[in-house]
């Protein structure tokens, strides 16, 4: 295959990159950066600073920021590349972004969504996978199984079985799975989707469309649904690297696994409850709370009544909370303010501004949470039920379609840079009773 000018640039950023990693590791390996106690150990190993990335930050009081941009600042800096009569960027755009920190120019725009279309089409045996599996399994099983059945066309594991890839030249065949990757997922995420929920028929790619207007008309809508499926991919792209989807294919690509073994991890733990799983878990939640007022709009009382049965019967509140941030996600305020543009009137929609108001109070009172504030999932799902998209269990294969963007970039510079392979070290029980009545461990 040809090299693309994104690579070209990548390359050269990647090798200009290298050495300020080197001399980190080789000159300041032993400078402290922070200190383990015994509450983080246990606890999840929550603000331990261990992981490097420069494609996104998440600071816990302002949120996310791609490439040190806000998510704001992010769409406006992408505006040449907001497709004709929308309102958002083009995924392929951002991607470029994401990737190398640059803006593209419409050139370099032109050719991602080239490479895309080269590389989207989902082999007949991926499909017959998928088939295969019992109809009623979730579509994040569905979605993940898919991504592993293509492993067997993993350029990086070819290339590294050859036995002379060099690590400096692992980018190169770890970007090209990369590619195909995020081509790729939005047609499976389609043919999931159909094949489920729309009596399996399906809509053929079409070749004219970006890959956030592609995936609408696989899928079957209509604009503006092409915007909040790029809208979704883009919010949804990054947040670091200690989040449970990106943490996992960072350290499974950590042994020299290929991309698609990474990211069917990083998906399997994202279809968990308290990551991804939760938008499809707010939607429930909120549906059951009108069913039981028989699909009236509660009142402020009788939403703070249901907040606190979810609470005394033990359960989280979905779409609430963060393990990072502090106040409420942007990403939340971004969906809100194209809810507010294009549904204002939505019932749910008015519904999950109600509980924005509740919500945070009753977490606050409850007394557990450090954050009491909405994050990503608070939100998603109630723009997806209102353009029709509404059967819930999909929400998180639209989280991994969008993930990708971010883990597949972060992979790709990964192994430019020759990360090490993961290997943290355990202590026991014991240990940690020891240290704790001498007051911490003797170094
Ligand atoms: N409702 C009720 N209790 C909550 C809560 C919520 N929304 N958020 C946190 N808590 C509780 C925790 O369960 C924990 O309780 P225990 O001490 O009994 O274990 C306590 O408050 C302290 O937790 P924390 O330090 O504030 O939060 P964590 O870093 O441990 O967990 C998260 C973060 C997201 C898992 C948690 O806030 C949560 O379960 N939220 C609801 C599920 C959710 O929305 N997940 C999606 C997050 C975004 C994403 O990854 O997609």
């Amino acid at each position: 295959m040809a090299e693309s000018t994104l690579k070209q640039v990548l390359k050269q950023k990647i090798e200009a990159f290298r050495p300020r990693i080197q001399k980190l590791n080789k000159e300041f390996g032993e400078v402290v950066i922070d200190k383990v106690n015994i509450g983080q150990a246990i606890g999840g190993a929550r603000d331990v600073r261990c992981l490097v990335t420069d494609i996104s930050y998440l600071d816990p009081q302002e949120g996310i920021r791609f490439r040190g941009k806000t998510i704001p600042e992010t769409f406006e800096a992408l505006k040449a590349h907001v497709v004709p009569g929308g309102e958002m960027p083009t995924v392929e755009s951002f991607f470029y972004f994401l990737l190398t920190g640059e803006i593209p120019t419409k050139e370099q725009a032109q050719e991602v969504f080239a490479e895309f279309k080269k590389r989207e089409a989902l082999p007949q045996y991926v499909i017959d996978v998928l088939r295969a599996m019992p109809r009623d399994s979730h579509p994040m099983a569905m979605f993940s199984a898919g991504i592993v059945t293509m492993q067997r066309e993993s350029v990086f594991a070819k290339r590294y079985g050859e036995g002379n890839l060099k690590k400096t030249d692992m980018w190169d065949p770890m970007y090209e799975d990369a590619m195909t990757l995020v081509a790729r997922l939005p047609v499976l995420a389609a043919y999931i989707y159909r094949m489920k929920y729309k009596g399996d028929t399906h809509i053929a790619s079409d070749a004219s469309l970006d890959l956030g207007g592609n995936f609408a008309k696989m899928i079957g809508q209509v604009k503006p649904y092409d915007d909040v499926a790029r809208m979704y991919f883009i919010l949804h792209s990054d947040h670091e690297s200690g989040n449970v989807s990106a943490h996992t294919s960072h350290l499974v690509a950590s042994a020299l696994s290929d991309a698609y073994y990474s990211y069917s991890a990083g998906i399997n733990g994202l279809a968990g409850p308290l990551h991804g799983l939760a938008n499809q878990e707010v939607l429930g939640w909120i549906q059951q709370t009108m069913k039981k007022l028989n699909n009236q709009v509660p009142s402020k009382e009788q939403l703070k009544q249901f907040l606190w049965d979810t609470l005394n019967s033990g359960q989280v509140i979905p779409g609430y909370g963060h393990a990072v941030l502090r106040k409420t996600d942007p990403r939340y305020t971004a969906q809100n303010e194209f809810a507010k543009k294009h549904l204002p009137n939505d019932p749910l929609f008015q519904l999950v501004n109600m509980i924005y108001e509740v919500a945070p109070g009753v977490l606050t009172e409850h007394g557990k949470t450090k954050n009491p504030w909405p994050n990503v999932d608070a939100h998603s799902g109630v723009i997806q039920w209102y353009y029709g998209v509404r059967e819930w269990d999909f929400y998180t294969v639209l989280f991994g379609v969008g993930r990708a963007l971010g883990v597949l970039a972060n992979l790709v510079w990964d192994r430019g840079l020759g990360y090490a392979i993961e290997r943290p070290k355990s202590v026991t029980t014991e240990m940690l009773e020891k240290w704790a009545h001498e007051g911490g461990r003797k170094i």
